[in-house]
């Protein structure tokens, strides 16, 4: 039986990277009157970097303008990281990144049926919050028996800490649980923490397979597209969907 359905934050609740952490990193590095720029397709390759702070620091080894010093290096890639993390509260905050289709109502079939939820992201603490209190208001935490950010997991995915320390706060066994995700690094963090995985590709990963996810496909919001195809009784990925998957794979 699903006990709880574990969201990833990053694509799957929202194309935060593309309309909000890219937009915000660009602002950012104007703001601080840092001489580059990076464009939509140069961020998809970054993404291979889990963590913003990381991935700016991967960057600066090939940006011909990035300091000389590591330790300037680091100290300008915490200032870009703090600033950008206030842009990205304030684009979602204006409610320009609204939540993928479906995801509300998965949600909310959840929340009816007494099923637990837990937010389970390396991203920081903070950019979950204004996502979540800007869709589902100021006691949006209630909704979700565990949220483990980058704070409380610092060894980012696809290392499987976050998914572990989710799991030991519901005190729930790995293949109870059913982990939402979009990207590589995310699925292979649920993985090796034993939870299966449905995948919904996002914007940045419109090809993600994964032989052993209980569902692969394009959108909550749609019932096309599925592998193994989803049933035509409803218009989107209901809870129903999830639980047969789940009993088809354990079949
Ligand atoms: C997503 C990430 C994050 C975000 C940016 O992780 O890799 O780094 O891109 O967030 P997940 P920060 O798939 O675990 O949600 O700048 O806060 O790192």
């Amino acid at each position: 039986m699903i006990q709880a359905i574990l969201w990833d934050v990053d694509g799957t609740l929202a194309e935060t990277e593309r309309d909000g952490h890219l937009l915000a990193f660009n602002q950012a590095f104007e703001a601080l009157q840092v001489p580059w720029r990076w464009s939509e397709t140069h961020y998809g390759a970054l993404l291979a970097v889990a963590g913003g702070r990381e991935r700016l620091m991967h960057d600066m080894q090939t940006q011909e303008h990035a300091p000389a010093d590591p330790r300037e290096r680091r100290s300008l890639a915490e200032r870009v990281h703090r600033l950008k993390n206030e842009y990205y509260a304030r684009i979602v905050g204006a409610g320009e990144l609204p939540l993928r289709a479906g995801v509300r109502e998965l949600m909310l079939d959840c929340e009816r049926a007494g099923l637990r939820m837990g937010i389970v992201t390396t991203t920081s603490r903070s950019n979950v919050e204004a996502l979540l209190e800007t869709h589902l208001g100021q006691g949006w935490e209630s909704a979700f028996a565990a949220v483990v950010c980058a704070e409380q997991a610092p060894r980012k995915k696809p290392d499987p800490q976050a998914y572990l320390a989710a799991l030991d706060a519901l005190r729930l066994p790995a293949q109870e649980a059913v982990a939402m995700e979009d990207a590589p690094a995310g699925i292979a963090a649920a993985k090796a923490a034993g939870v299966p995985v449905i995948v919904t590709r996002s914007y940045y990963f419109p090809a993600t397979e994964s032989a052993d996810a209980l569902a692969v496909g394009p959108s909550l919001g749609r019932i096309d597209g599925w592998s193994p195809s989803a049933d035509s009784g409803s218009q989107r990925i209901d809870l129903k969907q999830i639980r047969r998957w789940y009993a088809q794979c354990e079949r």
